[in-house]
């Protein structure tokens, strides 16, 4: 992490994990604490990569090819590394990504089965040494999880994809934060909401602590 820059976390989890939900609550506390922060998504966060998501997420009468989900989802993110990400870091903001390449490992690798290799070799043309600084990782049975998304009505591509696919997706995250257990904050987010919201902004403000000292906060 170097000094004068932002931070730039990432959450991720499963389907109905509460990515969206949790993340408002972050914002709101660390905005509350004069913390200028960039909240944005993948796939998506710049308008190439909202028109990327749609194509992505469309439910779609042809199979789409691993490799060609995993070269969308990588341009969509060299958009947004250059266009979002980056300047906000470089202006000293703290940019909360809700899905990051972790989720290329834990989708395209875990559920689809590619190699890790392939997505070691876009992570390192796409983002140089950009890496998160901490991924905060919502993790819940995978059936709980499509229990709150299913109630929401119609599926997208992703969403209709069998248990085992999701499964794979969760033991894939569950490894990446043991084997990068200094990054990943392991949060239990089958817990009732306040719950989880409490631990989040524990951790939150363990990360703030962390890091005021040498940054200028706005009061
Ligand atoms: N994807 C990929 O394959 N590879 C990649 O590299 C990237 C992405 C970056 C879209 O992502 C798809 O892109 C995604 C993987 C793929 N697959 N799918 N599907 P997305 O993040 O936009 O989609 P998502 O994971 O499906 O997000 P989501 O459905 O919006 O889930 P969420 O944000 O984690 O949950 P939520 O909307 O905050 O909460 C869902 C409901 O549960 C809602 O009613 C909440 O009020 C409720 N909730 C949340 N927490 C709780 C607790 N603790 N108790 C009770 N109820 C709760």
């Amino acid at each position: 992490m170097q000094t004068g820059r932002g931070l730039f976390i990432t959450v991720e989890g499963g389907e109905g994990a509460g990515k969206s939900t949790n993340i408002a609550c972050i914002a709101d506390f660390l905005e509350s604490h004069g913390v200028e922060l960039v909240v944005t998504r993948e796939p998506g966060g710049t308008r190439l990569g909202e028109e990327v998501r749609n194509v992505l997420l469309r439910v779609r009468d042809e199979a789409v090819a691993p490799m060609a989900e995993l070269l969308l989802l990588f341009a969509a993110r060299a958009q947004h590394v250059q266009q979002v990400i980056l300047p906000a870091l470089a202006a000293g903001q703290w940019v909360i990504c809700d899905r990051f390449t972790d989720a290329s490992y834990a989708y395209q690798c875990g559920g689809r089965g590619l190699p890790a290799s392939a997505v070691r070799t876009l992570e390192t043309l796409v983002q140089g040494e950009l890496r998160p600084d901490y991924t905060l990782l919502l993790d819940a049975p995978v059936e709980t999880g499509l229990e709150r998304v299913r109630g929401r009505g119609e599926l997208d591509r992703f969403e209709q994809e069998q248990l085992a696919f999701f499964q794979r997706v969760r033991d894939t995250y569950l490894q990446l934060a043991r084997e990068s257990s200094g990054r990943y904050h392991l949060v239990d987010a089958s817990q009732p909401l306040p719950e989880v919201q409490a631990r989040l902004r524990e951790i939150c403000e363990e990360l703030y602590a962390c890091w005021r000292p040498r940054h200028q906060v706005r009061s």
